[in-house]
């Protein structure tokens, strides 16, 4: 009842409730819109999941005449991009690059970056807290999505599987936080309700964004602390 009659007004995270049986309107912080729990959502490739790292050393292996991109010389969310401007003198675009990520065993032998796994288990623990993997397929879905489920279950437990949510569009969830390595996460919703706070990847670390981890090894705990007041 409260919640259909629920009205925006107050513009990005703050939102007035009107009891239709009283005048009174109560401003409500983002975290406590619809829910008094913590919503925090959690990417996998490059938060949880070391996707850049397992692409070069299978690029490499697949590939040891090739030139190749190394971890420190990576700019760009897009590693096709890169690998495209890499080979523009073929004037392909870099399936190569495409190539490994898209075949069986890619996303399934990723290893677990340091801490990730821990902090979302132990974010899972803490009280008020909902925690969702939040991660975008590939649209070659043979083996990713598959993949994606089945990695879950073997870093984070059976359990955990309750939590995935594979978009390609992540504007459309709603949630807290949003814990992703990709600085412009666009989609048809023009303000989404989260706040992305930037994990730090090697594609990454140049550009200046307003929020970011640094690792998992960084506050993440206080981040949380802060989107709970
Ligand atoms: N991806 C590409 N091309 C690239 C780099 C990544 O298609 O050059 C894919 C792999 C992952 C997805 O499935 O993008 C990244 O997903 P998120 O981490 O943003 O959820
Ligand atoms: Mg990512």
């Amino acid at each position: 009842m409260l919640l259909s009659t629920t009205t925006r007004v107050l513009g990005r995270g703050s939102t007035l409730l009107r009891s239709p049986s009283k005048s009174t309107c109560v401003k409500m912080s983002s975290s406590c819109r619809a829910h008094s729990r913590l919503r925090v959502l959690v990417d996998m490739d490059g938060v949880l999941a070391d996707f850049e790292g397992g692409f070069l050393k299978k690029y490499r292996a697949r590939y040891p005449d090739e030139p190749y991109i190394s971890l420190e010389d990576r700019r760009g969310f897009w590693v096709s991009a890169q690998y495209g401007q890499l080979r523009s003198d073929l004037c392909v675009s870099d399936e190569k690059a495409i190539s490994i990520w898209e075949s069986k065993d890619f996303f399934i032998e990723l290893e677990p970056l340091p801490g990730g796994v821990e902090a979302v288990k132990e974010m899972a623990r803490m009280d008020n807290t909902d925690v969702f993997i939040c991660t975008s397929p590939i649209k070659h879905y043979k083996h990713c999505p598959f993949e994606k489920y089945a990695w879950v279950e073997r870093h984070l437990g059976h359990d955990f599987l309750e939590q995935v949510i594979l978009t390609r569009d992540k504007t459309l969830i709603t949630g807290d936080v949003l814990i992703d390595d990709k600085p412009d996460i666009l989609g048809v919703e023009p303000k989404p309700v989260w706040e992305h706070i930037l994990f730090t990847a090697c594609h990454n670390k140049h550009l200046s964004f307003q929020r970011r981890l640094l690792s998992w090894s960084d506050d993440w705990r206080a981040f949380l602390d802060s989107k709970r007041k």
